[in-house]
């Protein structure tokens, strides 16, 4: 089980103005409401925090080549839109620049210690600060100046906005044809056997909540299974839930993705067919309870036969 335990706060000198890391780990408690020092660059980032509406939070691992487009598409969306929001950079570790990257341009750092694709996203929307969070990559293959179609189904009242890339548009080579074709369908359609979740496309990785509805799903997986959970638990919480099409572009990474397809593509489908035997079993043992507890309990004869 994944154990989120916030913050630390270290301010340190970067390469231009302030560099503010913030520590996530597994020994301290939970602080969300830590009031950290803006960074000496004007920015959305140095509002106060009761005034953030929305947190797009990015998780990092060695983005440098593409972090950059990433944060000024999110940052440009909500000047564009009129949006309070902040950049939030839940970076795993990364050793190559990333995180002087997104300190220059006034994103928030948040260091998150436990390793992995949810663990990463995990300790990023604990340290956000808006009501409603969009999370996508830092391999800039997801367009962030969609994020005002995001905020606006938000604000019809939706809990979750999840993006269709199916619905949208696939770039030339921004996905590898076992994804396209049977990897994001497939576990698409399991998905839905079980859980009707009503999205086309499950394990997208932009997707818009509100972080009310978040923090009911209380989600454990540390790994990439993080999408399904969320998708699973979002169905079983009865949220509010649409979707919108959104483009899928090829990453600006230059090197392979951190998904690595088999193990990733065994561990969620072993997660999806565990929830839903866990799901359906506890169901069963529910509807089983009134007959269950006729049938073993022992008759009780209204005569007594023992004399007294
Ligand atoms: N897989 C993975 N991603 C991480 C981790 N920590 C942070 N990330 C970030 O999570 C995002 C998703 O990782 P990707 O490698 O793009 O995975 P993906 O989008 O499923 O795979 P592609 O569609 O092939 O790009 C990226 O922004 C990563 O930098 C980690 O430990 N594992
Ligand atoms: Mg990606």
């Amino acid at each position: 089980m994944l154990s989120l335990n916030f913050a630390e706060i270290d301010i340190l000198t970067s390469l231009r103005g302030h560099r503010r890391v913030d520590h996530i780990n597994d020994d301290m408690p939970i602080n969300r409401d830590v009031h950290v020092t803006p960074p000496a660059a004007a920015s959305s980032e140095s509002l106060p925090t009761e005034s953030v509406e929305v947190s797009v939070v990015i998780p990092c691992l060695n983005e440098a080549k593409s972090l950059e487009f990433c944060i000024r598409k999110a940052r440009s969306a909500f000047e564009s839109a009129d949006i309070r929001g902040e950049v939030v950079v839940a970076d795993n570790g990364s050793t190559d620049g990333s995180v002087e990257i997104a300190t220059a341009l006034g994103a928030r750092v948040i260091q998150v210690k436990n390793k992995g694709y949810g663990a990463a996203l995990t300790g990023g929307i604990a340290a956000a600060r808006g009501e409603f969070i969009i999370m996508g990559d830092g391999d800039d293959s997801y367009d962030f100046s969609a994020v005002p179609e995001f905020v606006r189904k938000w604000r019809e009242g939706y809990d979750v906005v999840m993006g269709n890339r199916f619905r949208g548009e696939i770039k030339t080579g921004a996905m590898p044809w076992s994804h396209k074709y049977i990897g994001n369908p497939g576990f698409t359609a399991l998905i839905n056997l079980f859980f009707r979740t009503g999205f086309g496309d499950c394990l997208c990785g932009m997707r818009g909540f509100a972080r009310a509805a978040y923090d009911r799903l209380d989600l454990q997986c540390a790994g990439m299974e993080w999408a399904p959970e969320f998708d699973i638990e979002a169905a079983l919480a009865d949220l509010r839930m649409t979707e919108i099409p959104i483009v899928l572009w090829p990453d600006k990474r230059g090197r392979p993705p951190h998904l690595r397809r088999f193990i990733d593509g065994w561990l969620t489908l072993r997660f999806i067919l565990s929830k839903a035997a866990e799901t359906f079993s506890t169901r069963w043992m529910a509807a089983q309870k009134p007959h269950a507890s006729r049938s073993f309990l022992p008759k009780v004869n209204s005569e007594r036969t023992d004399g007294e």
